[in-house]
């Protein structure tokens, strides 16, 4: 199994699965080159991370490889079992995080970071949303979260899964960016989830 990856970015999302899972596994650090290449391009029509090639699947977003690695590998109990009414609660969790909850923060890091290159912040989105109405925008999507987590350690049945990995990941990259103040209860959530063993492994790999 590969992982294609740059480092900081959402391929943390499957590489921190993979290690919570124990199984081995292949990273390919992706240069910004490399993504122009058209042979990358075969494998992501973007050009973006990550992408998982797993025998005769290769597969783009970071979400559907972490649903699709948490089907293929049950055994590790990362999601409640098609038959459990929680089932559905995962789905929300999951399609929410790269939906709902990743575009304010997108937006807010555009305007921290005006000078990214034209290919990450194509400049017909550059001045689109201030910062103030990025915030605003996630303090108002972040409200359901915050009820989840009001009396729960873990989204889904207040069991670690799949869907903490992947909202976990966007909320991460909020905290980075200065989205949360650190006495905010999805700081504390966020900090239970980088505590992982699994987290802290994934990172060491790629340092
Ligand atoms: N929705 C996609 C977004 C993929 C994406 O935008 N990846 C960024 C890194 S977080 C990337 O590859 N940027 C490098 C580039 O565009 O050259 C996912 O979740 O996988």
């Amino acid at each position: 199994m590969k992982l294609y990856y740059i480092p900081t970015t959402r391929a943390v999302r499957p590489q921190w699965l993979l290690e919570e899972m124990g199984i081995s596994y292949e990273l390919v650090n992706v240069s910004m080159e490399m993504t122009k290449q058209p042979e990358y391009q075969k494998l992501h029509p973007h050009g973006k991370v990550p992408v998982l090639i797993d025998g005769e699947v290769t597969i783009f977003e970071s979400a559907a490889i972490c649903a699709y690695l948490t089907d293929k590998y049950p055994t590790f109990r990362l999601a409640p079992s098609p038959d459990s009414p929680h089932r559905a609660y995962y789905f929300q969790w999951l399609f929410y995080a790269s939906v709902t909850l990743e575009p304010p923060v997108e937006h807010f890091m555009f305007d921290a970071l005006p000078h990214l290159p034209e290919k990450l912040l194509p400049e017909k989105v550059r001045f689109g949303t201030s910062s103030d109405e990025s915030r605003q925008w996630f303090d108002r999507v972040t409200q359901p979260l915050r009820e989840a987590l009001a009396n729960n350690n873990y989204l889904v049945a207040n069991q670690f899964s799949t869907a903490d990995i992947v909202t976990g990941g966007v909320l991460l990259w909020a905290e980075k960016l200065g989205m949360l103040a650190t006495d905010d209860p999805l700081t504390q959530y966020v900090n239970r989830l980088i505590q992982r063993p699994a987290f802290v492994r994934a990172n060491e790999r790629i340092r």
